[in-house]
């Protein structure tokens, strides 16, 4: 049967086994303070934060100090708690347009994984049995139109695409008038890669948001930041100036599969207060999913579903 716990569950394998595997080996036996010190050096070193893996270990010894008897499960399952409530109300939901398309713009440093979290977005949506263009505004990187051609070819959606070099804003307005004009549920714009220090490149998305608020001022409703999840707390400084140059409306975090740092998550959303609707976990068009607190908590601590 599907289960999104499953999924997360895979795909935070090396989170769960890898960093914080030295936890699950105290799951059944009675755990002592030096065990405590171990959870706190093991959290920190999965990306927790400071903040985060002291509140969880802070719980764990005051449940200590009530009960000798506190098994690795026991602490698992406050870590899980408490890590549910630092996570609280940050699911979200993308958000619709009155009128179609709806419009959603993927922007983030190099590599994040925009082009590929698109082409998952695309047969999600398609999936879903909604229609929708892909628009590629990343005329910067010379590989860049091939790779999102493939992808729209493999998932036979319609693309709008302009030659290497091209005016991005020129190609928003393009696909935005496509979207439309064929009646499209959706429109999901691929955006280059950029550092978020380069004034240049952080003005061109302000055109972007221009061009597509000239067609619809309330467009795009959905300006998500792109998240490489393995590279921990370096991405909140680099969203806080994605915010500030295209006002983000949600995040979607990146390779949560990849890394034993899965606890960055947590530290992320704990400074920008941003709901994350998505996460990825893993290269292939259906490794999206929609976040899910408790199935990310439970899992990353390696608990059962329930
Ligand atoms: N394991 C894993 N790999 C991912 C995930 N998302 C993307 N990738 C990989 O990360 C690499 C970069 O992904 P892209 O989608 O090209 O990233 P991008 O942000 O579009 O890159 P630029 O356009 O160059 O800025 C590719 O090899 C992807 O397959 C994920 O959730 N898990
Ligand atoms: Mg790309």
């Amino acid at each position: 049967m599907f289960s999104i716990f499953k999924k997360f569950k895979d795909g935070l394998k090396k989170t769960a086994q890898g960093a914080l595997g030295g936890i699950l080996d105290l799951f059944s036996k009675k755990i002592s303070e030096s065990d405590i010190d171990f959870i706190e050096e093991t959290l920190y070193g999965a990306d927790f934060g400071w903040d985060t893996t002291s509140d969880i270990t802070e719980a764990i010894r005051n449940a200590y100090k009530r009960e000798k008897e506190l098994r690795g499960k026991d602490a698992a399952q406050i870590g899980s708690d408490v890590l549910s409530r630092i996570l609280e109300g940050s699911e979200g939901e993308l958000k619709i347009a009155q009128n179609a398309p709806t419009v959603i713009c993927l922007v983030g440093v190099n590599g994040s994984g925009k082009t590929t979290t698109a082409a998952k977005l695309a047969s999600l949506i398609k999936k879903s049995g909604k229609s929708v263009v892909l628009g590629a505004c990343d005329t910067f990187r010379a590989a860049a139109n091939e790779q999102i051609k493939t992808w729209a070819e493999r998932l036979d959606v319609d693309l709008v695409a302009s030659s290497h070099g091209a005016d991005s804003a020129a190609v928003a307005w393009d696909a935005f008038q496509a979207a439309k004009s064929r009646g499209a549920d959706f429109l999901i714009l691929d955006t280059a890669g950029r550092l978020h220090n380069k004034e240049n490149l952080m003005n061109e998305l302000a055109k972007i948001r221009r061009v597509l608020e000239k067609n619809d001022p309330t467009a795009p409703q959905n300006s998500i930041i792109v998240v490489d999840g393995s590279l921990g707390s370096n991405s909140i400084e680099q969203a806080k100036a994605f915010d500030k140059a295209f006002k983000l409306s949600a995040m979607i975090i990146t390779k949560l599969d990849g890394t034993s740092k899965g606890g960055a998550l947590a530290g992320i959303y704990r400074q920008l207060k941003l709901p994350i609707l998505y996460v990825g976990l893993g290269e292939r068009a259906e490794d999206l999913q929609k976040f899910d607190v408790k199935a990310y908590c439970n899992s990353i601590f390696g608990l059962d579903e329930n």
